[in-house]
Formats: C-alpha cells, structure tokens, sequence
C-alpha cells in the first residue's frame, strides 16, 4: 500500500447530535476505506484555532468555533489510495443546500436559519492539511 494516504475525518457536532455518525462511517466504509483511528472527542477552543487556522481572522470564526464545540465530534483517520480527493468528493460541497445529491452535505445538510452552516463533516483537504490535522488531533 506505498501510495495509500490517510485523511482526518470529523463527525461534527450537528452529525453526532442527529445520530449520523453511523450514516458517515456506512458511506466511508461502503467505498472500501480503512478506519485507522476513531474516537468521540470534545474539541477545544485552543484545539481548533489550531485546526481552523486558514479562517480563524474571518468573520465567521467565532460561530465556527461555537458551532464546532457545541458537542462532541467524531474523529477519524481513514486511509486508502486517493482517499483524500474521494472523501473530499463524498463530503460535497462547504454549503450543504450547494451540495449535490448523493454527496454527504446535500443528501444530509440543510440551511436550519441560523445564518451559520452546519454541514456536518470535515475532511481535510491535502496531504500536507491531512498530516499536520492528524497530528494535532492523534499526536
Ligand atoms: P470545508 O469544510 O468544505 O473544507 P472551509 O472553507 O475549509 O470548508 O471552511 C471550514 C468550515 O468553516 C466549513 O466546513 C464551515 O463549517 C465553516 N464555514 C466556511 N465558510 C463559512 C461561511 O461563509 N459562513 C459560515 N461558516 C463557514
Ligand atoms: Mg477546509
């Protein structure tokens, strides 16, 4: 497996609080990836201005942060060729009501008029997001 990759995976709170966090891990699963690590974690703060680093000057953030720490995340290293595009590709689009059918966002998301999105997974975006992610969350 020399050109398998890894990719951190979070459950966010609204997934885990809506009971998909089965619904995720079926999909990741059903593609044939690996589950490495799991675990049911409560983000801090501290953990996601690390994690968050790229947004953590925009407007949005403190709301990110509300919303990321509102209750626990599911976090996941899965593993496999190319998993990072495949996930990334499963997950759909940032805003679930932009997200296509059959992806995770737009068969799972919707706008709750809370003016925030909830969209109910991460995934990381590149190898180089994936290491240093899976670092601050499994180091
Ligand atoms: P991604 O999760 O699809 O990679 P990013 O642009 O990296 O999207 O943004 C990280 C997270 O920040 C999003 O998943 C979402 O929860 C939140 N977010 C991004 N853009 C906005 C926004 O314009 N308004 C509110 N929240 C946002
Ligand atoms: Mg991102």
């Amino acid at each position: 497996m020399s050109n398998s990759e890894q990719i951190l995976v979070l459950v966010k709170p609204d997934g885990v609080a809506r009971g998909l966090v089965g619904e995720v891990i079926s999909r990741i699963e059903a593609r044939g990836y690996v589950i490495a690590k799991l675990e049911l974690r409560q983000a801090t703060a501290e953990l996601l201005a690390a994690h968050y680093a790229e947004h953590v000057a925009k407007p949005f953030y403190p709301a990110l942060v509300e919303y990321m720490t509102a209750g626990p995340v599911v976090a996941m290293v899965v593993e496999g060729a190319q998993v990072i595009t495949a996930f990334r590709t499963m997950a759909g689009a940032t805003d679930p009501i932009k997200a296509a059918p059959g992806t995770i966002r737009g068969d799972l998301g919707r706008d709750w008029g809370t003016g925030e999105i909830r969209n109910i997974v991460h995934g990381s975006d590149s190898p180089e997001s994936a290491a240093r992610e899976i670092a601050l969350w499994f180091g």
